[in-house]
C-alpha cells in the first residue's frame, strides 16, 4: 500500500555529551542534532535523526547545510506525492540532486520506519535483517595521554565490548596504541580511525602500525582519495577500512577495483539512506568484505535506525552501536539503548517500526528551533 507524506517537522535539539569526544578534525562537547518527524496521510508519525555535525569536519555537510536542504529541496520532492514504497525515495532524491546525503538520509530512513509501523513490523525485519543481538564497540575520543587512553581502554574491556577503536591523529598514534596493547594483551580487538589524519607520504611511519596488529586502521587518508588508499593499503598489512570514502555502491566497486581497503563501515546516514545501505551491504556480501555499522553520536533516535541496519546478516564486526549511557546523562527514547555484560544489544524484533518510544515531553524541552514543513 503506497503513502504520502503529508507533514514533514524539523527539529534541532541540543544534548551534552557525557564526556568530549575529540577526533583529528575537531571535537565536540554539546551536540546539536537535526531530529525529522514525518507524519503520513494517515496521521501516522515516526521520527528520524540526521547525523550531520555541527562542524563540516567530517564531512561537507553540517546542521544547518542540512536544515536547508531538507526545507528547500528535500522535503518539496517528497511532500504530498504518492510513495509506492520506500525503496522509491532514494531515486526521488537522487535525481538531478548531487550531494546533501545526511539530509535526504533523514527522510529516506524515515520512510522506511513509516513503511514498518505501516506494515505492523519491525524496521528489522523490514530490512532483511537476521542478527536478534548485535556485538557492540566502542570508539575513544584522542586523550591527553596514553595513560589515560589505557585506564578507558580498560575500562571499556570490563564492561564488556567487542570491539576498541582508538582515534589517532599525527603525535597521537603509536605510541597510544602499543600502549593500549601493551595494557591489553594480545587478544584484545583494536583498531584505530584516523579520520584523514594521514598523507600517502606517511606510509612508511604507518607501516609501523602492522606491529600493533589491529583489525583495521579506518580512513587513514582524504575521503576523496581511493588512489592513494590503494598505494597505501599495498604498504600495510593491516586491513585499511573505509568511512569517508564511502558515499554509495560505486565507492565500494572502485576501493574493490583499486585495492584501497579491505573493509567497510556503513553509515546509512552517509550513503543517503537505507536502500544504499542495502545496496552496500549485498555487493560487499557478494565479495566477501566484511561490514560494520559506524556511528555519529547519534541519540537513540539515530541509534535505532543503525541497529535495525546491523541486524542484516553481513554485518559480521562490531559496529559503533554503544548503548545510551555512553552518550547521555538520559536519551530521548524509552527504553534507553542497553548492552549486557558480554558487549551485546538487543534488536527490537516484534515491536512495530524503529522499536522505541520518542519522550516528546523531554525532546520538547531540549528543543531549541523548530519548522513545520507542508
Ligand atoms: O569517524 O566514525 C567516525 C563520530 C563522529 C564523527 C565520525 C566518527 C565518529 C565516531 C563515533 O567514531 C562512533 C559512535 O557514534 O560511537
Ligand atoms: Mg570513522
Amino acid at each position: 500500500m503506497s503513502f504520502t507524506i503529508e507533514q514533514i517537522t524539523l527539529h534541532e535539539i541540543r544534548m551534552p555529551l557525557r564526556e568530549p569526544f575529540r577526533i583529528s578534525s575537531g571535537s565536540v562537547s554539546r551536540r546539536r542534532i537535526l531530529l525529522v518527524e514525518l507524519r503520513d496521510g494517515d496521521g501516522v508519525t515516526v521520527w528520524s535523526e540526521c547525523v550531520a555535525g555541527e562542524q563540516p569536519n567530517y564531512s561537507s555537510e553540517t546542521i544547518d547545510t542540512a536544515w536547508l536542504a531538507l526545507r528547500l529541496y528535500v522535503a518539496p520532492r517528497i511532500l504530498k506525492r504518492e510513495i509506492a514504497s520506500p525503496e522509491d525515495v532514494h531515486a526521488i532524491l537522487a535525481e538531478d540532486f548531487r550531494g546533501h546525503l545526511m539530509a535526504k538520509a533523514a527522510v529516506e530512513m524515515g520512510c522506511w520506519a513509516l513503511e514498518a509501523v505501516r506494515q505492523e513490523t519491525s524496521l528489522a525485519q523490514l530490512l532483511g535483517g537476521t542478527w536478534r543481538k548485535i556485538p557492540t564497540g566502542i570508539s575513544l575520543g584522542i586523550q591527553d595521554s596514553p595513560m589515560a587512553l589505557v585506564d578507558r581502554a580498560q575500562q571499556a574491556v570490563e564492561e564488556g565490548y567487542r570491539k576498541i577503536k582508538i582515534k589517532i591523529q599525527s603525535g597521537a598514534d603509536l605510541d597510544y596504541l602499543r600502549s593500549v596493547r601493551e595494557a591489553l594483551g594480545e587478544e584484545a580487538p583494536l583498531m584505530a580511525d584516523a579520520n584523514s589524519a594521514y598523507r600517502v607520504e606517511d606510509a612508511d611511519y604507518l607501516a609501523r602500525l602492522d606491529e600493533i596488529d589491529l583489525m583495521m586502521l579506518e580512513q587513514p587518508l582524504a575521503a576523496d582519495d581511493l588512489v592513494r588508499h590503494a598505494e597505501l593499503q599495498k604498504q600495510l598489512h593491516t586491513p585499511i577500512c573505509l568511512d569517508e570514502s564511502i558515499t554509495g555502491p560505486d565507492k565500494v566497486e572502485d576501493m574493490m577495483k583499486l585495492g584501497s581497503g579491505r573493509i567497510v563501515n556503513i553509515k546509512p546516514g552517509r550513503v543517503g539512506g537505507f536502500t544504499a545501505a542495502k545496496a552496500i551491504h549485498h555487493l560487499c556480501a557478494r565479495h566477501e568484505i566484511p561490514v560494520w555499522c559506524g556511528g555519529m553520536l547519534e541519540s537513540g533516535i539515530g541509534r535505532a535506525y543503525n541497529v535495525a541496519l546491523a541486524s542484516l546478516p553481513n554485518f559480521t564486526l562490531p559496529g559503533d552501536l554503544s548503548p545510551s549511557r555512553r552518550y547521555w546523562q538520559e536519551d530521548i527514547v524509552k527504553p534507553e539503548w542497553v548492552m549486557d555484560h558480554v558487549g551485546l544489544l538487543t534488536v527490537p524484533w516484534d515491536e512495530p517500526g524503529i522499536g522505541v518510544e520518542v519522550d516528546r515531553d523531554f525532546v520538547g524541552r531540549l528543543t531549541v528551533h523548530s519548522q513545520t514543513l507542508v
